[in-house]
């Protein structure tokens, strides 16, 4: 991989890091595709969180490599969207938390992966929007239908018709991220996140993204099926025994994710 590391923490969090730093972390296709590629190698190693990340202090991710989509055909920047999409589509349906630690710039495609996240941290001295419209696109990676999941239709669309940058105490309030933390310090509040979450009975956590996933994708009836299905499955697992015995013998948990 030449732009995209992982690494991995003793308490099985995995850290995506998308490195381009000369161009602002910027997306061409090759990155985007290894991005798709770490992710399926993490997966498989069944890690309890996924924090993504860009190298730097000054950018996350400034958005798709304008210059390398300049000259797309209509349908090279089909094919560039749907490489984008099912990378995104492994974050967004990762079976374990993902978390997007946005340390700097988050613009275009970097905010769409912030997006496809669970969670978002963001430090000081980021600044996140849409500014497709602006250069005569749109948002292409999944901005269209994941801001509007995670901040409402209106101002969804005020972000992406107006291209407008927003600072993090605005992301804050709107709910685009759900903390802000001092320049340099996001990656390490992600961590602190990821190490909460991994703390926890391992398919539990697992289990619970499922459901909440549905929230935006079924109806409220199937959700509450689906809800109560997951957690008598829970039941059957040694990770339940183990978490709720361990309460009731005043000790700590030790979950093995069985
Ligand atoms: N694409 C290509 N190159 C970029 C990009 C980008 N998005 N962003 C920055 N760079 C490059 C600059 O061209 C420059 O390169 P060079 O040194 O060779 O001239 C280098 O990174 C450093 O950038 P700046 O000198 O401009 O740094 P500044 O600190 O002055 O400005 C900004 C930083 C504000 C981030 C500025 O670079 C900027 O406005 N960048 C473009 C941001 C943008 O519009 N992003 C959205 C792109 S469109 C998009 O993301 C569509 C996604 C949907 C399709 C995805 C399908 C997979």
């Amino acid at each position: 991989m030449d732009f995209v590391r992982l690494e991995r923490e003793d308490n099985g969090v995995a850290i995506l890091t998308i490195d381009r730093q000369e161009k602002l972390n910027a997306l061409d296709m090759q990155v985007v595709e290894e991005i798709g590629q770490t992710l399926l190698e993490v997966e498989s190693e069944s890690p309890r969180a996924i924090i993504v990340t860009g190298a730097g202090e000054k950018s996350f991710v400034a958005g798709a490599d304008i210059s390398q989509m300049s000259s797309m055909s209509a349908l090279q920047a089909k094919r560039f969207a749907e490489i984008g999409h099912a990378a995104m589509a492994l974050l967004d349906r990762s079976p374990v938390p993902t978390i997007a630690a946005v340390n700097g710039y988050a613009f275009g495609g970097g905010l769409e992966i912030a997006l496809a996240c669970d969670i978002r941290v963001a430090s000081e001295n980021a600044l996140m929007g849409f500014p497709e419209v602006g250069l005569g696109i749109l948002p292409g990676m999944g901005g269209t239908q994941r801001a509007p999941r995670v901040v409402g239709p209106a101002i969804a669309k005020e972000l992406i018709f107006t291209g407008r940058r927003i600072k993090p105490d605005e992301a804050l309030r709107i709910g685009l991220v759900n903390r802000v933390v001092a320049r340099g310090e996001a990656l390490n509040a992600a961590r602190e996140i990821a190490a909460e979450i991994a703390a926890n009975g391992p398919l539990a956590v697992r289990f619970a993204k499922a459901c909440t996933n549905r929230a935006h994708d079924v109806d409220l009836i199937s959700g509450l099926e689906y809800e109560a299905d997951q957690f008598g499955l829970l039941f059957s697992t040694e990770d339940a025994r183990e978490g709720m015995g361990a309460f009731v013998e005043k000790r700590k948990a030790e979950f093995r994710g069985a």
